[in-house]
């Protein structure tokens, strides 16, 4: 009678734990039956990837909607701020910080034991009007420049355990980005923003974050060059941010040439914002498939496995623009459907999630 209850127990389990991928144990090599015994844990980007896994988050949808900061608890070790610490963010009037959204992250970043990366303390978008009208001379523009970057770098301090310090400066053409910083400074602010970075919080890592080293030699060898001399130079520079906003179409060979290009620094390299666009031609009445979803999760895959192939040491992490394709930016910046994340607006897990596992495999 009891090893009939108790496989008639057994037989009730059996189901539920499959679904979460816990296996039972019936009978033993005596063919005794035994208590189920739980063999895996459920799955997370986190547990099996070997490198920290992170996204850019909304600060927002972390206080508003469960399911997405559940979410987020789960899946990711490291957490960027999408907007939270951009310059029209912590700093709206020049003698004015807001820090309560951005304190509100880190908060959350340490109570749950995520690492916190800073982005972003110099751009040439997301300024406050007060800057963009700012009328100075350039000893008041430097000063505009080190006292914002000061500020946000000690008030973080200890918490925020890198920067993106330098945003977006390089054009596709490899020429400079003639941006409100380099009309009224110079090139040469790029190398005193690390270093007033650095003296803010000698401890922080500090990135030079940009676009499209994927898109070719031309804009990559630019980046890598800029990067080259200001190590040259003695500027506290640790480390690459590829954002990595690439498409399904693009090759492999390009997205690993990104990858080893910028290893090769010997710099740290951080994948800062990976999205996959399905629609990149804006089609307005594309629908998802399988089909796309598995050429997508190739493209996961293959961006994580040449990730993968560089020196341990250089291995920042990998961290995904948004959460997923329900609060991608993607979207509402193009007005098109897209889903380019590997979680769908419902939260589930995509076919591209397998591919970001299998990519280490
Ligand atoms: O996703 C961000 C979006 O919500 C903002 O409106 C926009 C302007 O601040 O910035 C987006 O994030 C960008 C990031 O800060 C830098 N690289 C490109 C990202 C996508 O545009």
């Amino acid at each position: 009678m009891m090893g009939l209850t108790k496989i008639s127990v057994l037989s009730k389990l059996i189901i539920p734990m499959a679904l979460l991928g816990i296996s039972c144990e019936k009978q033993n090599n005596n063919g005794i039956e035994e208590a189920p015994v739980i063999s895996t844990v459920e799955t997370t980007l986190q547990k099996e990837m070997p490198f920290k896994m992170g996204a850019a988050v909304n600060v927002s949808l972390l206080k508003n909607n469960t399911n997405y900061r559940n979410l987020v608890v789960k899946e990711f070790n490291s957490i960027t701020a999408e907007n939270a610490m951009k310059f029209a963010s912590v700093h709206p009037s020049k003698d004015t910080y807001t820090w309560s959204e951005a304190d509100y992250l880190v908060d959350f970043a340490i109570t749950n034991g995520k690492r916190i990366h800073g982005h972003t303390l110099n751009w040439y978008k997301s300024l406050p009007d007060w800057v963009t009208k700012f009328q100075g001379t350039t000893a008041e523009w430097e000063n505009l420049l080190k006292t914002h970057i000061q500020t946000v770098v000690s008030h973080f301090k200890g918490k925020v355990v890198s920067w993106d310090v330098v945003n977006e400066a390089i054009n596709e053409d490899g020429t400079f980005r003639n941006s409100i910083w380099v009309q009224k400074l110079g090139v040469d602010y790029i190398g005193r923003a690390f270093q007033y970075a650095h003296e803010a919080d000698p401890g922080a890592l500090l990135f030079y974050n940009d676009y499209g080293h994927e898109f070719g030699p031309t804009k990559r060898t630019a980046i890598i060059n800029l990067v080259n001399n200001l190590k040259g130079q003695g500027i506290p520079i640790n480390g690459i941010g590829l954002q990595m906003h690439t498409r399904v179409t693009q090759t492999d060979s390009n997205l690993a040439a990104a990858i080893s290009t910028a290893a090769a620094t010997g710099l740290l390299v951080h994948i800062s914002e990976i999205d996959i666009a399905l629609n990149p031609d804006n089609n307005q009445s594309l629908t998802y498939t399988t089909d796309l979803g598995v050429q997508q999760a190739a493209k996961y895959k293959a961006v994580v496995k040449a990730y993968n192939a560089i020196p341990k040491a250089q291995q920042f992490g990998i961290t995904q623009w948004n959460v997923t394709d329900g609060d991608s930016w993607i979207p509402s910046n193009y007005s098109r459907p897209d889903w380019p994340l590997p979680f769908d607006a419902q939260y589930r897990r995509k076919p591209a999630y397998q591919g970001i596992l299998d990519g280490v495999k």
